[in-house]
């Protein structure tokens, strides 16, 4: 097993790396800008090393200098958690090529999972469910109106290297088409780089619910059941919650297996996430994330599996020892992402934290590394903590997270909690009836 594990990455994530890493008896080192000094990820690692100034492209984002510290420190391993590196291709090649292990997928999965047009076709061919849509990138208006025609309105434009909701646009007729194709196409450049968009059937009102899976580098493969994050705004996932209130065991079962058998046919190894929108009774594929995600503890919470553990033997060559059948799910788990921002602007609100005290108890998990006296930096992501819920059920799931959110004390700045209050008393969260635009019909500051 690895002795050392470099974490590339900061905040509650770069924690919650630690803690597998502990329990696996291996060392850790934190890497942080200087605007991390005083950072809880910074205080609870075996070594840390600055990596450079608080602008995250250099550092968080600097390969020599997260390369450097892995040098330096003699780490074995580097595990990229979310978000910064962790699914730069090149970033995965070059950890390789410095004879250090990368914790996370294959350079070459993580590569063909970023170009969405080539990820579609992949799983398409493996039988997984897609967006009906154009075979590829559209070349021109001609072509856009053909395919439009024989799929029809309203057609979504989406770039090719694009995800997470930047740059699409919604073509409701002929009429609009040309102009939203040309568009779009500015803004894949300007964004991405890369001028090239694709076309789908706009789905209304779907529900987003994503498949969790496991790949060791032999073949086995288990998916360990759903989650619904359909509770966005603006693309940033708010609460999010397995199994998902919309889908039976039949659904689950059926679709968690597709999943699986697709990701053994691509090689894909390590943990993943196949992401579909979900209507009337049929999923469609939207795109694979190819690393660990923020809402990984609710399935935590219901497998009973440790999912950076499984990452870490994975990477280290261990098969994974259980099959489908192994994997039992049990009852219920809710993640509150709170946020430094205000509750009803969702302005962001740096500062210090004054009195601080967690919610605990049964069931209850909070991943943070927020501390009385510390001040949240500006620098990035609003995201401050994770108050996890597990109930038998639902509704125990639903009352214990009400009565962790009452007991959550974190003062000095803003932050989503009273949000989360808000939702708790909703009918329709309640019952489970939300789609993906949902919440932001409740907030009230559509797009
Ligand atoms: C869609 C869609 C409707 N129809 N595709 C947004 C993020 C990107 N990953 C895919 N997205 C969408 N793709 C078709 N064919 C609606 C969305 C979408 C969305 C998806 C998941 C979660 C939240 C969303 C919010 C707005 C739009």
């Amino acid at each position: 097993m690895f002795e050392k594990v470099l974490i590339a990455n900061r905040g509650e994530i770069a924690l919650r790396i630690q803690r597998a890493c502990r329990e696996m008896g291996i060392r850790t080192v934190a890497v942080h800008s200087t605007a991390d000094e005083t950072a809880m990820h910074v205080r609870l690692a075996d070594e840390s090393i600055c990596i450079g100034p608080p602008a995250a492209k250099d550092s968080y984002l600097s390969m020599p200098a997260i390369l450097t510290a892995a040098a330096i420190s003699n780490a074995d391993a580097i595990h990229p958690g979310y978000g910064f590196l962790s699914e730069n291709a090149d970033f995965a090649a070059k950890v390789e090529e410095h004879d250090f292990t990368f914790i996370g997928p294959k350079p070459e999965h993580i590569e063909l999972m970023g170009d969405k047009i080539a990820a579609k076709q992949a799983v398409k061919d493996a039988g997984i469910p897609v967006v009906p849509g154009s075979d590829g990138g559209v070349a021109d208006v001609a072509e856009a109106l053909k395919i439009a025609n024989e799929i029809g309105y309203p057609i979504l434009i989406k770039a090719t290297a694009g995800g997470g909701g930047r740059g699409m646009k919604l073509a409701h007729s002929a009429d609009d088409l040309p102009e939203c194709l040309s568009t779009a196409r500015k803004e894949a450049e300007a964004y991405f780089g890369n001028p090239e968009v694709y076309m789908e059937k706009y789905l209304g009102k779907p529900r987003h619910i994503e498949i969790q899976i496991l790949a060791d580098g032999f073949g086995n493969v288990v998916h360990l059941g759903e989650r619904d994050c359909s509770l966005q705004r603006r693309h940033q996932k708010v609460l999010e919650e397995a199994p998902s209130p919309a889908l039976n065991d039949d659904a689950r079962q059926k679709i968690g297996n597709i999943a699986a058998e697709a990701v053994r046919k691509i090689g894909y190894r390590s943990a993943g996430t196949i992401e579909f929108l979900y209507e009337n009774g049929e999923f469609y594929f939207i795109e694979m994330n190819t690393r660990l995600q923020v809402e990984h503890p609710i399935t935590e919470m219901i497998t009973g599996l440790d999912l950076v553990r499984e990452m870490i033997r994975i990477a280290n060559g261990a098969p994974l020892g259980y099959e489908q059948k192994d994997v039992r799910f049990s009852g219920h788990a809710i993640e509150c992402r709170i946020n430094a921002e205000h509750p009803e602007t969702f302005m962001p609100s740096p500062g210090t934290i004054g009195d601080y005290h967690a919610p605990g108890g049964l069931g209850v998990r909070v991943d943070s590394g927020l501390y009385s006296g510390y001040t949240v930096p500006s620098h990035y992501d609003s995201m401050i903590a994770k108050l996890i819920v597990h109930g038998t059920n639902r509704n125990e799931c639903l009352m214990r997270l009400r009565r962790s959110l009452s007991e959550y004390v974190i003062d000095g700045l803003d932050t989503s909690i009273p949000l989360h209050q808000k939702l708790m008393g909703e009918v329709d969260f309640v019952n489970g009836d939300y789609d993906i635009h949902w919440l932001e019909k409740l907030v009230g500051l559509k797009e």
